[in-house]
């Protein structure tokens, strides 16, 4: 897979920052992983076809899985679980991680001889293969979110070097972002094009969405929103990179709260809130479990759900306020 623009930035030498930060040597992990992911989207989306229905089982957050969910999970975990440079992978879809090389964080020298083949330095990559797939059934968007973690997994969101996700909207699009900045590519099969550089969130927000149902909400959460729907636009399709996509275009807040029957809301640390979490803050937006950054949150099991809000930053500020 080739970047058709030569300005890419994954395509390009490690940035100053890595180099700086003494973790240039996980560049070329970053560019393999995200090469795969947007080489992999390709036949994601066109192994969507025939694959809307339901399969009988559950994840392991006890939600049915779709055809699609697995297919999308099967073909990410063959290809980076084959890379050399990824040593674990985590997916929404399937409770164990999977141990494929040498642990993530640590040095050569405690690479093991059956290791023999892989890289000196691994990542871990943990994946939500098909994020919004119950729109399925209705054909609205849908998205795939990577992180990629200089750790073990479960990793705490400041161990990610990388994270991002493809959409398949009208078109396939798959933002980046890295220590650098954040990048937006249109996707053409596995090929990548740079369509917006260095994005930061606009200034001036204009849409929300939030999740579950109203009278599930908290109080506080109740009044915040009451708030954000006087001054904003109501965007919401049940698809958080869909949702999550519109605030990083046009500003504004995407949030899928606590809920007075599940306190710890629906989405997930390691595949959803994470990854997200990190690309709204790098670009130059917040992001919180209602008290901190999402990127703060230990992590006590993969599976760990997370209330998330992320977005411009005043409004995350107001949001955490109006909680306390
Ligand atoms: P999924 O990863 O199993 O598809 O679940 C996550 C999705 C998010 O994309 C979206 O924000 C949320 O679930 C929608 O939930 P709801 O149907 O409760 O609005
Ligand atoms: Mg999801």
């Amino acid at each position: 897979m080739t970047d058709t623009n030569p300005d890419a930035r994954t395509g390009s030498g490690p940035s100053a920052s890595r180099r700086e930060s003494g973790e240039a040597e996980l560049e070329p992990a970053v560019d393999a992983v995200v090469s795969t992911v947007a080489r992999t989207a390709a036949d994601v989306r066109q192994g969507l076809v025939g694959r809307r229905g339901k399969t009988a089982g559950e994840n392991p957050s006890g939600e049915s899985q779709a055809e699609a969910d697995v297919y999308a999970d099967e073909l990410l975990a063959d290809r980076l679980g084959s890379l050399a440079v990824v040593g674990q992978y985590a997916s929404e879809e399937r409770a164990e991680r999977i141990d494929c090389g040498p642990t993530p964080g640590t040095d050569a020298s405690r690479v093991d001889e059956s290791d023999a083949g892989r890289a000196d330095r691994t990542v871990s990559v943990a994946v939500d293969p098909l994020d919004g797939s119950s729109n399925l059934a209705s054909n609205n968007a849908m998205g795939t979110i990577f992180g990629i973690y200089d750790a073990p997994l479960p990793a705490a969101g400041r161990d990610l070097i990388a994270a991002g996700y493809v959409l398949y909207g009208p078109i396939t699009t798959m933002v980046v972002a890295d220590e650098t900045a954040v990048t937006e590519y249109e996707l053409t099969g596995g090929e990548r094009t740079v369509v917006r550089d260095d994005i930061a969130l606009p200034d001036e927000p204009v849409v929300y969405g939030f999740g579950g149902r109203v009278p599930d909400w908290p109080a506080d959460f109740l009044e915040y929103a009451r708030a954000i729907e006087d001054e904003l636009k109501l965007r919401y399709g049940g698809a958080m990179i869909a949702d999550v996509n519109q605030v990083l275009t046009y500003g504004g807040v995407f949030a899928y709260p606590a809920l007075e029957s599940r306190s710890a809301g629906k989405l997930r640390l390691q595949f959803e809130g994470n990854p997200i979490g990190y690309v709204i803050e790098q670009a130059g937006g917040r992001s919180s479990n209602g008290d901190r950054s999402l990127l703060e949150v230990e992590p006590s099991s993969l599976h760990d759900r997370t209330p998330v809000h992320v977005g411009n930053d005043d409004l995350i500020d107001r949001l955490e306020s109006t909680l306390k």
